[in-house]
Parts: structure tokens; sequence; C-alpha cells
């Protein structure tokens, strides 16, 4: 059994997320995903997810590529979980690309980076829908 993983927050689920996830699964036979934890987000990735940790994590167990969902707890934990789950391959999106090549000098493990799906983001589903709410306020106030 080929074994695969990735890491990442995963906040508003969206098709980018699902198109790294399918070809991240496609690449063995079961796909563990890291999940950022809400500490890990806040903490070390400056982030404030819109939905919580057990959220994320719903949402994601509820997607057939996806086997398994553990905690993304710190940056150095991929090392220890590549031999504790014994992972041949280790996928992240190419926005990533170079910074854990390392993987396969310490592990066992591939590394592939996959292209990100270039126009969607979290961050633009947040903008968009701010510019949205700033127009729809400005229109009722000029009415
Ligand atoms: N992604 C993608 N296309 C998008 C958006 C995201 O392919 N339009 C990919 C990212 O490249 C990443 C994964 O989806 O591989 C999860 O994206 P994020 O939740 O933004 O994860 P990130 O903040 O990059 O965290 O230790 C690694 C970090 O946890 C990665």
């Amino acid at each position: 059994m080929r074994r695969v993983i990735t890491y990442g927050t995963f906040d508003m689920l969206h098709y980018g997320h699902i198109n790294l996830l399918k070809r991240a699964r496609d690449l063995g036979d079961y796909l563990i995903v890291a999940l950022s934890t809400d500490e890990f987000n806040l903490l070390s990735k400056n982030k404030k997810t819109y939905f919580s940790y057990e959220k994320r994590k719903q949402l994601l167990e509820a997607i057939r590529y996806v086997d398994l969902v553990i905690p993304e707890n710190a940056w150095d934990q991929k090392v220890s979980d590549i031999k504790l789950y014994q992972i041949d391959t280790f996928v992240m999106g190419d926005d990533w690309t170079g910074q854990f090549d390392f993987i396969s000098e310490e592990t066992d493990a591939e590394v592939v980076y996959l292209e990100r799906t270039p126009e969607i983001s979290t961050t633009q589903i947040k903008e968009d829908l701010n510019a949205e709410n700033l127009a729809t306020e400005h229109e009722s106030k000029i009415q």
C-alpha cells in the first residue's frame, strides 16, 4: 500500500483544496492529511481561521480522497510523521516548492510539489466577500 501525506490549514474548504487532495490521493492508495491546529495557525502561521480545527477536520473526513486526518502542531513534525506512518510520498502545493526537499534526504519518502489551482484561495474568498458587502452597504446608503 502506497501511503501519501500532505499538510495544511484547509480553512473555508474550496475546490483548490479538493484538486490538491485528489491528485495527492492519486499518487498512492492511502492519504493522510496533517491538519494545522488552531494554536499552530495562530502562533506559527499568523492565521485566524474561520472554521475551528474540529470543523475543518469534519469537512476533510467527508472527502472521499482523505483516509485519515491527524493534527499538525509544529513545523518540525514532518520527518517523525513520515517515519511513524511509513509514508512513501510527501505532497505539497507548488507554492512550497523547495521548502521541504530535506524530507527526501532525511526519510525514504519522495517529495512531490503539485501545481496550485491558481485563481482561488481562502484569502481571495474573504476579500471578494468583503468587497461585495462594502458595495452593498454603499448602494443602500445612496438610495
Ligand atoms: N492549495 C492549492 N490550490 C489553492 C489553494 C491551496 O493547491 N488554490 C494547496 C496548498 O498549496 C497546500 C494545500 O492546498 O498544499 C493547503 O493549503 P493551505 O490550507 O493554505 O495550507 P498552508 O497554509 O500552505 O499550510 O506545514 C505546511 C503547512 O501546514 C501548509
